[in-house]
């Protein structure tokens, strides 16, 4: 297998990069009134205006004929076929199956999937309408009211994130929560918000062995037999996993349990029994719904020619960054309250599937992967790190998120609009010396003042950002959204030679957290370097002392 970096291609783009980069995005922009136009794309309720970046045609075609030379095509096709693209863990890469509304067959290991995946979406849809209605009735007959989904990483995230951003489309009636992580203070508050007898809990669970679900769920578990009996679990719990042993060992029956496969990855793991909870929240119409513009993006990514796709483009201008501009960062920029999961969630998506340093051979990559991924929502990010976006060091790409149509129109929403509007401008345009010279003369600043000041108030600009426009933040508009960038993530993979689909480095913390738990429960002592001894002792010495105080 080569490297990206042995490609004619890459060299090209280094020349690219040579040639235009001290280009200011100002002049460019002033010499070509076309731009805008020209750097636009548009499937479903999403626009992206990408004329921002540092780029011009040249660099796109040859961006564009990196992906060709890189395989992007050939590996799409594999994808959209069912094949295990997924090598280390010798599994298929289907979470483009799940909202396969044209229902087209598609096979794993000579076995049609769409059968399987109708099935548990009537499963879902069906029991959320009972619970939607009040027909599913708790143990003192009261409908539920509340519901918590216990899970981690994939198995949290992306329900919460959508469940969040589709507050307004939400039922009134339920109150949806998230317990993710072990530190007891999440269950504990959330379960102080509820009653046992209108509360129903879902154990999310692919592999149902998670140690932070599996604890959290047997805390929940004992918290609710404190007031009503074991038969009673039926109607409080159900899970969601593809282990039907596990989940029937914890005592779920298994008519209670929505099965999902091993083809379908955590991060991509919405679309599938995972989200459960936004079922549920939203209704079968309206998950449909965000399911249709996810498959409405699978559809534009597997048929567009790379020069005019969406996902494409979007990964090429992330690589164009990460390997050309030293550019080791990206921030996702929502502007809009209801948004403040997705960063996270994508920090997710991307950092766990191209967080990585071997190729698909086995050999160490000798290019950078995966940029960092961070954010928040704006324009609170204003307030914080944007002065780091403006004038720092850094070259720090940005996808600013904004929707044009609010359910309630107001002033609030003008003024978020005009600030990211401007940003984008700002981050472009900057201020030169001139101006900064200029605005500060006509406040009538004595002359050294404003020679001491003009420094600072410089802004370089020609800090490149995507401007991407949702038509509306609904349940279509959403699938569309987070399939753009499943899809770019998987592109950028593929250039970079890896697996977007393991997630061996998580692995090795895990095995060590084992070892260290069972030295606390057993006061047994491991060797470790000097540095995991000393913290170890520490803890167990706290341990004991409190215990010694109990007992005074
Ligand atoms: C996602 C990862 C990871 C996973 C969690 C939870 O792609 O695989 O975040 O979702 O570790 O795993 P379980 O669903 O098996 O509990």
């Amino acid at each position: 297998m080569k490297f990206p970096t042995d490609l004619p291609i890459w060299q090209k783009l280094i020349d690219d990069h040579t040639e235009t980069k001290h280009e200011h995005l100002r002049d460019v922009f002033a010499k070509d009134p076309q731009r805008a136009e020209r750097y636009w794309l548009e499937v479903g309720g999403i626009s992206v205006d990408y004329s921002k970046n540092r780029i011009n045609d040249t660099i796109m075609a040859d961006l564009v004929q990196l992906a060709r030379d890189t395989g992007v095509p050939e590996r799409m096709k594999q994808m959209f076929q069912g094949e295990k693209i997924n090598v280390t863990e010798e599994r298929a890469a289907l979470h483009i199956a799940l909202r396969n509304r044209a229902n087209t067959p598609i096979y794993v290991d000579n076995q049609n999937v769409m059968p399987k995946i109708n099935q548990v979406l009537q499963q879902m849809a069906d029991f959320a309408q009972q619970v939607r209605d009040g027909q599913w009735k708790g143990y003192t007959n009261q409908a539920i009211t509340d519901i918590i989904n216990i899970g981690i990483g994939g198995s949290n995230l992306g329900p919460r994130m959508m469940c969040t951003a589709l507050r307004p489309f939400g039922h009134q009636r339920l109150r949806m929560h998230f317990v993710s992580n072990v530190d007891d203070a999440q269950l504990q508050d959330t379960l102080a918000k509820v009653q046992p007898e209108t509360t129903l809990f879902i154990i999310a669970s692919k592999t149902f062995t998670t140690q932070e679900t599996i604890t959290n769920a047997l805390a929940a578990r004992e918290w609710f037999l404190k007031t009503a009996s074991q038969a009673d679990i039926a109607k409080h719990f159900v899970a969601v996993s593809s282990n039907q042993q596990a989940v029937v060992e914890f005592g779920i029956n298994p008519t209670h349990m929505f099965e999902f496969w091993d083809w379908v990855g955590g991060r991509y793991s919405l679309w599938s029994a995972i989200g459960l909870p936004i079922m549920l929240y939203l209704g079968e119409e309206q998950f449909i719904e965000m399911l249709e513009g996810a498959h409405l993006m699978d559809q534009h990514f597997i048929n567009t020619p790379l020069t005019h796709n969406l996902p494409v483009t979007l990964a090429l201008l992330g690589v164009w960054y990460n390997n050309f501009y030293n550019g080791k960062s990206h921030v996702i920029a929502p502007y809009d309250e209801h948004l403040h999961h997705l960063p996270r969630f994508i920090q997710q998506l991307d950092m766990e599937s191209n967080g990585k340093s071997i190729q698909l051979d086995g050999k160490a990559t000798n290019t950078f992967t995966c940029p960092i991924i961070w954010g928040e929502t704006g324009s609170n990010g204003q307030h914080a790190f944007f002065q780091l976006l403006h004038q720092g060091t850094h070259i720090i790409p940005i996808d600013m998120i904004v929707s044009l149509e609010k359910s309630r129109h107001s002033n609030q929403h003008n003024i978020l609009v005009a600030n990211v509007f401007a940003q984008a401008e700002a981050f472009m345009r900057g201020k030169t010396a001139e101006e900064a010279e200029a605005e500060l003369r006509a406040q009538g600043l004595p002359e050294q003042r404003i020679a001491q000041l003009v420094p600072h108030k410089t802004f370089s600009g020609n800090r490149p950002s995507n401007m991407i426009l949702m038509q509306k933040i609904n349940p279509k508009n959403m699938g569309t959204l987070i399939a753009m960038y499943e899809h770019k993530v998987f592109v950028q993979g593929i250039i970079w030679g890896i697996n977007s689909f393991d997630q061996w480095g998580v692995e090795l913390g895990k095995q060590l957290a084992q070892t260290i738990l069972s030295e606390f429960n057993d006061n047994t002592e491991q060797p470790h370097d000097s540095s995991t001894s000393r913290l170890i002792k520490r803890y167990k010495h706290f341990i004991k002392q409190t215990q010694e105080q109990k007992h005074q």
